[in-house]
């Protein structure tokens, strides 16, 4: 299939701390997207500023980056058709307050910094993004026949 994407998400430290990690995960399955790479990390100042690099002249590009370095992370790459759009879709609004209850933010946001989850916002970031979190080899495609005909 032509439009399978690959997309970045980001589980962030308070939801790690929170034990939410396996509810985000299974949140994307459920919805047909296959988890093609995954790792925990704490993020580096240098890998985060590289991944927040857009957000360098906004007011709150400080609290950002301390907040994404300060603990766990979960990073993984998640595909299928149209990823990009649907994983945002699931996540919700960036803002909790407009985040609609049935999405990710909208049930475990506590913040509009900590939003439980980074998702890439176009194709062009999450090809960018992948690459600053994974190696090539580290992701596995599959589930393309789960795709196939439908
Ligand atoms: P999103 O793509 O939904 O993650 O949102 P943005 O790219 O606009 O923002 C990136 C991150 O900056 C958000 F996850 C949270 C943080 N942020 C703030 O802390 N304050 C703001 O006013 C806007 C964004």
């Amino acid at each position: 299939m032509d439009d399978v994407k690959e997309t970045l998400v980001l589980i962030k430290p308070n939801a790690v701390k929170r034990g939410l990690t396996g509810n985000i995960i299974r949140w994307f399955e459920q919805r047909g997207l296959c988890i093609c790479a995954m790792k925990m990390l704490r993020i580096a100042p240098e890998l985060a500023a590289k991944h927040y690099a857009e957000h360098i002249e906004k007011p709150f590009y400080g609290e950002l980056v301390e907040y994404i370095t300060s603990g766990p992370v979960v990073a993984m790459v998640v595909s299928g058709p149209e990823a990009v759009e649907v994983v945002r879709h699931i996540v919700g609004a960036t803002n909790p307050l407009e985040a609609v209850p049935g999405s990710i933010r909208g049930k475990y946001a506590t913040s509009i910094c900590c939003n439980a989850v980074h998702a890439s916002d176009s194709e062009t970031s999450a090809k960018r993004e992948i690459a600053l979190f994974f190696e090539p080899d580290e992701i596995v495609n599959y589930g393309t026949e789960l795709w196939e005909g439908e």
